[in-house]
């Protein structure tokens, strides 16, 4: 069966909740995929940020393999040998003194938003279901009702309502927006200290800290969404850490499991945390034996391989030879560490024609917001591949 065969198969008995590119990957390794029909392709979206350690990276897939072999759930009725260690490692890693761990990324902003929450009732006294948490503009904190409910964009939610109650959006990156947002009964402000989905934001500088500033004097909690930005993709541990901001709450997914696994978590200090009692909230799969395991094998090699530096070192390189091609479809080159959006002017007419084209040369990059060319290859990238890369990126570009 060659790619068109697998495609048919797809559209005919999947959802088509997806527009994706056709190429049919069948295999990774590092930053390469190859797919069924035998070409060769360097990733550059890194499954939106999951990839940093590279495909099928060789200690994370032991971890897995070694896992597996011996007990890969055990469920929370019962503990395990493996959680104890994950949640102590992240513990030594982040810096927060406790973490709860949960699956997907949209589970852990749900789980943060319960937290939040709670911490409102118990700790600031919000009378009972008063509690307002503020949000950006622009947001993506992932799929589920509460969670879209206060998405600002309308495909995200249109016709999937009656939406959760308890958010207030903002605009991104205004200040006073917020403070004026604020009232009695907020609990909290959650925000992504880069905006993926909605194009590679930056905010201004002196946001983050501001906000941050302006949520303790109010006794409102900071809550950041690093699931994409977080663990090493910017070039910080976290991209708050910019600002050295550190929010009350911190949710990370994605490289968590260097792409291996669903695994994600929630991390705070003991006051918050420690709020959830038995039975308040939980998973059948979260913190199981095998997630924590994969999560521990992938946070070494973050640490191990200097994934941090390096997305900060390859990531101001890659930006630099970006913004040298002369395209006259460019609007701005912008980005943090491997986190990199080209944006396009209206009269480019869109990047996805752009990302089809770069798909042809051999190498994969994804279109958000229909005007910006993401450019997240996973943080172990070398010079030499980046240096292969800007050609066929320049010609991309320069086409009519
Ligand atoms: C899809 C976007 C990226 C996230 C942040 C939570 C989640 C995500 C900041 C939810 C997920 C994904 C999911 C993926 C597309 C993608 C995405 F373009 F839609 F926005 F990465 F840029 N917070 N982001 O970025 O995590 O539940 O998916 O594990 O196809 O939905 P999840």
């Amino acid at each position: 069966m060659n790619s068109q065969d697998y495609i048919q198969i797809e559209e005919k008995y999947g959802a088509h909740n997806y527009h994706p590119l056709d190429v049919v990957i069948e295999r990774g390794e590092g930053v390469w995929v190859y797919d069924v029909d035998g070409n060769k392709y360097l990733d550059c979206l890194s499954a939106y940020s999951a990839l940093n350690q590279g495909h099928v990276h060789p200690e994370i897939l032991n971890a897995l393999v070694e896992q597996a072999k011996k007990v890969t759930l055990t469920s929370r009725a019962f503990r395990n040998e493996q959680l104890p260690l994950m949640y102590k490692e992240l513990s030594e890693m982040t810096g927060y003194e406790m973490s709860i761990p949960m699956n997907s990324g949209a589970e852990a902003v749900e789980t943060a938003v319960k937290l939040v929450r709670k911490w409102a009732y118990q700790t600031k006294k919000i009378p009972y279901y008063q509690a307002e948490i503020i949000v950006a503009e622009g947001n993506f904190h992932g799929r589920t009702i509460s969670i879209v409910s206060f998405s600002t964009e309308e495909y995200y939610k249109k016709e999937f309502g009656p939406f959760t109650p308890g958010f207030k959006t903002v605009p991104y990156g205004d200040i006073e927006a917020l403070r004026q947002a604020i009232t009695p009964n907020t609990a909290a402000f959650m925000v992504e200290p880069i905006q993926g989905e909605g194009g590679v934001i930056i905010p201004p500088t002196g946001y983050l800290k501001t906000a941050a500033a302006i949520c303790k004097e109010n006794n409102v909690l900071f809550v950041a969404d690093e699931i994409q930005t977080g663990l090493g993709r910017t070039g910080k541990l976290f991209a708050s850490d910019y600002e050295n901001v550190r929010p009350d709450i911190v949710i990370i997914g994605k490289a968590l499991s260097g792409g291996f696994y669903p695994v994600s978590a929630v991390l705070a200090d003991t006051p918050i945390m420690g709020l959830f009692q038995p039975g308040e909230h939980g998973s059948t799969f979260g913190g199981n034996p095998l997630g924590a395991a994969v999560a521990r094998a992938a946070l070494k090699v973050i640490r191990d391989e200097n994934l941090v530096e390096k997305s900060a070192e390859l990531g101001d390189y890659f930006i630099e030879r970006l913004m040298e091609i002369p395209s006259k479809h460019v609007k701005e080159v912008r980005g943090r560490g491997l986190l990199i959006g080209v944006e396009l002017l209206p009269s480019a007419k869109g990047a996805r024609r752009f990302c089809e084209k770069l798909k042809s040369m051999g190498i994969l990059a994804k279109e958000t917001h229909d005007n910006v060319i993401r450019f997240a290859p996973p943080l172990i990238i070398t010079k030499e591949v980046i240096d292969w890369s800007i050609p066929i990126i320049q010609e991309t570009l320069m086409m009519e």
